[in-house]
């Protein structure tokens, strides 16, 4: 058997995926008819040539334009399950998936409606096979905090449904200072906490995430190199950093794979794991995104299991629960 078939079976951990990065362009295309969203391209073709981004806005606009063709319970069923039989394929025995209801509230959307359609696609994953998945409550960046705060309210009664709270969207003059607030009213409430940052912001985020939002795990965090004693600070307490190699070529953030940081983070002693972010978005799933990085950076059998180990202990599982992946 070769390497590529072993990355593929290796049962994995997935930690930095969001529900709306994984509609596909036939089930996107098909529901925007149903649901009269205008799209400036109507073929598969011509979402391929609109899904050449430049950087994370212009992917943003399609994204939070995408996911606007979601309306009912059905919808947000699906969307999940397609995502959960993905998982299946992909050997992802667990997941944390991120939901961002600020993307469905201003279409009148309430919380009722897309979780009664997530957690019924998580419930039949779990009993047909088996599946592991948790929820994290994912804000958006470019809103003020107020807004923020008041869909913290609103996810009091499904307090139970999400383990942890995450920060996304527009980076770039979006510091997580901005948040200070938001996480402390999080944490108080027993979220566990984390947040996009050193993305496209610089490493001064990822100290802002950990100093002023103290989060116990940084999305992407792949600019961190641009400060030693960041990088010594993350090796040392062991932060993890969940990178998204398809993710960050497709939106430049590295030129090509070969140039991607991540196993230089991983020689370094970082918690590093391996994500696929927006994979309906970014051209491949997480078995894609490891096959780029054995093709691309040569990936090896002692990294790949030292990245699939990783993926569990960063989870936020339970210490009990992850002892049984480990
Ligand atoms: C995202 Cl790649 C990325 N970065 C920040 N926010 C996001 N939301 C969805 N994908
Ligand atoms: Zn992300």
């Amino acid at each position: 058997k070769n390497f590529e078939d072993w990355l593929k079976a290796a049962p994995k951990s997935e930690l930095h995926l969001h529900l709306d990065g994984t509609l596909e362009a036939r089930r996107l295309l098909s529901l925007a008819e149903k649901t009269h969203v205008p799209l400036s391209y109507q073929t598969l073709e011509e979402v391929e040539v609109a899904y050449q981004f430049e950087n994370l806005q212009s992917f943003l606009d399609l994204y939070y334009l995408g996911a606007s063709v979601l309306r009912d319970e059905e919808d947000f069923y699906h969307l999940m399950m397609d995502y959960l039989q993905r998982c299946r394929e992909n050997n992802i025995v667990h997941t944390e998936i991120m939901i961002e209801p600020q993307t469905y509230l201003p279409n009148g959307i309430e919380f009722p409606v897309f979780m009664a359609g997530f957690k019924r696609a998580i419930a039949d994953a779990r009993s047909q096979w088996g599946q592991s998945a948790l929820l994290i409550l994912s804000f958006l960046r470019h809103m003020p905090e107020a807004d923020a705060l008041h869909v913290l309210d609103l996810a009091e009664a499904y307090r139970d449904d999400f383990v942890a709270i995450g920060l996304a969207s527009g980076e770039r003059d979006n510091p997580p200072q901005k948040f200070t607030e938001l996480y402390r009213r999080a944490g108080e409430r027993g979220y566990r906490l984390t947040a996009h940052a050193g993305e496209e912001g610089p490493p001064a985020y990822i100290r802002a995430a950990l100093d002023d939002l103290q989060v116990e795990r940084i999305d992407h965090g792949v600019r961190c190199v641009e400060d030693e004693p960041l990088v010594e600070e993350l090796r040392e307490r062991q932060i993890p950093l969940t990178v998204c190699p398809l993710s960050n070529v497709r939106l430049h953030v590295f030129s090509e794979m070969k140039q991607h940081n991540i196993l230089q983070l991983l020689q370094r002693g970082l918690k590093v794991t391996v994500n696929s972010d927006d994979p309906a978005y970014f051209g491949g799933y997480l078995n894609d995104n490891f096959i780029a990085l054995y093709r691309e950076l040569n990936l090896n059998r002692e990294q790949a299991l030292q990245l699939l180990q990783n993926g569990f202990e960063a989870s936020f599982l339970p210490a009990e629960a992850k002892q049984n992946y480990l």
